[in-house]
């Protein structure tokens, strides 16, 4: 027997990529539910070989539900998140609103599925930040075994993080300074085609940027508070990928032969590391992939047990939307679903 499973915010990126890896991983679906705002009632999204149309969020009656993934702002999920916990379906939320509640656990499967076992708290479970997730499935194997320090990083990410209006504004300003002559940018604080911008997000007291903070903070919460990071967060001119270069510092020894080894080991994790010119892996041939890729593993010299890497991964995909669907596996496999209207 399958869920009755409702996706809100299934005209974003994000919430199509839901419905299609629901469909992809074969989730059991008994009913599909396509959820919107009023704007885009009836419009059509696809669900593998059916388009089903957007409905009312205001209207519709989320007790009848098993299961929501939610793909909307933080201000929307704040408001909707625990109406819809509370009359009964189990709310997987990719927002930032619930990640650093001490009541919702804040998931990636492969690095603490337990924590789902304290989902029925608020009857909410938090989806991390595109660059957080594949940057704890890489730290999580090698912090096993050597106990991480410090980590340095520098993000490489990509327009869609910013929606379909960050595609859109990339793709127009890349004609533009060819055909069409310069446009004003709108999304982005400064042009981005043919450029880079080390910000994204809202600028802290401290200089740092919300999405460098959510990088360490979430990372704390689902690994180890110990850990220290610094990080710099930089938008690309690249449509779906996120790059990540990361610099880690270890309490004991591990050189890049054994870090090599337990990346190939550990899951959701791919290697690609020959010491050729295309012995790596690039955001483009990340895109549409599941799992997280590792290139470039390197000893650190200059520091007493330091290792450098790459790391990339579909940031709609095991950023967002796979890593939603995963929870869901996650909950389905431990029994965790309520089925509220069947009980
Ligand atoms: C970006 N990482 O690339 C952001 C998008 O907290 O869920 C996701 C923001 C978030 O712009």
């Amino acid at each position: 027997m399958g869920y009755r499973v409702a996706v809100v915010g299934a005209t974003g990126n994000v919430g199509r990529e839901m419905l299609n890896i629901l469909e992809e991983v074969n989730f059991p679906v008994d009913k599909i539910h396509a959820i919107a705002s009023r704007k885009s009632i009836g419009q059509l999204v696809s669900f593998g070989e059916h388009n089903i149309a957007c409905e009312d969020v205001e209207q519709f009656d989320f007790s009848t539900v098993d299961l929501v993934l939610m793909s909307v702002s933080g201000s929307f999920s704040k408001e909707w998140s625990p109406k819809i916990g509370a009359a009964g379906p189990i709310v997987i939320d990719n927002s930032s609103a619930w990640r650093m509640d001490p009541d919702v656990p804040l998931i990636v499967p492969e690095v603490n599925p337990d924590d789902v076992e304290w989902a029925d708290r608020k009857n909410i479970i938090a989806n991390p930040n595109c660059s957080t997730a594949q940057l704890v499935v890489a730290l999580k194997p090698l912090h096993d075994r050597a106990k991480i320090k410090r980590v340095v990083v520098a993000t490489y990410q990509s327009v869609s993080g910013a929606g379909k209006e960050g595609m859109d504004e990339l793709w127009d300003q890349t004609k533009g300074v060819f055909v069409l002559g310069p446009s004003e940018p709108k999304k982005f604080p400064k042009q981005i085609a043919f450029n880079v911008i080390p910000f994204i997000g809202s600028f802290r007291d401290d200089g740092y940027t919300d999405e460098e903070a959510k990088m360490w903070d979430e990372t704390h919460k689902m690994i180890d508070p110990d850990i220290k990071l610094t990080v710099t967060c930089v938008r690309v001119p690249v449509m779906v990928g996120h790059s990540e270069a990361v610099n880690i510092e270890f309490e004991s020894p591990l050189d890049e032969d054994e870090a090599r080894e337990i990346l190939r080991e550990a899951p959701g994790l791919v290697v690609i590391d020959k010491h050729e010119p295309t012995g790596y892996i690039t955001p483009k041939e990340a895109q549409g992939e599941f799992p997280v890729f590792v290139s470039r593993i390197r000893n650190d010299p200059t520091v007493e047990h330091g290792l450098s890497l790459w790391v990339v991964a579909d940031n709609l995909r095991k950023g967002a939307a796979l890593n939603a669907v995963q929870i869901a596996e996650l909950l389905h496999q431990r029994g965790l679903i309520r089925q509220a209207a069947l009980a």
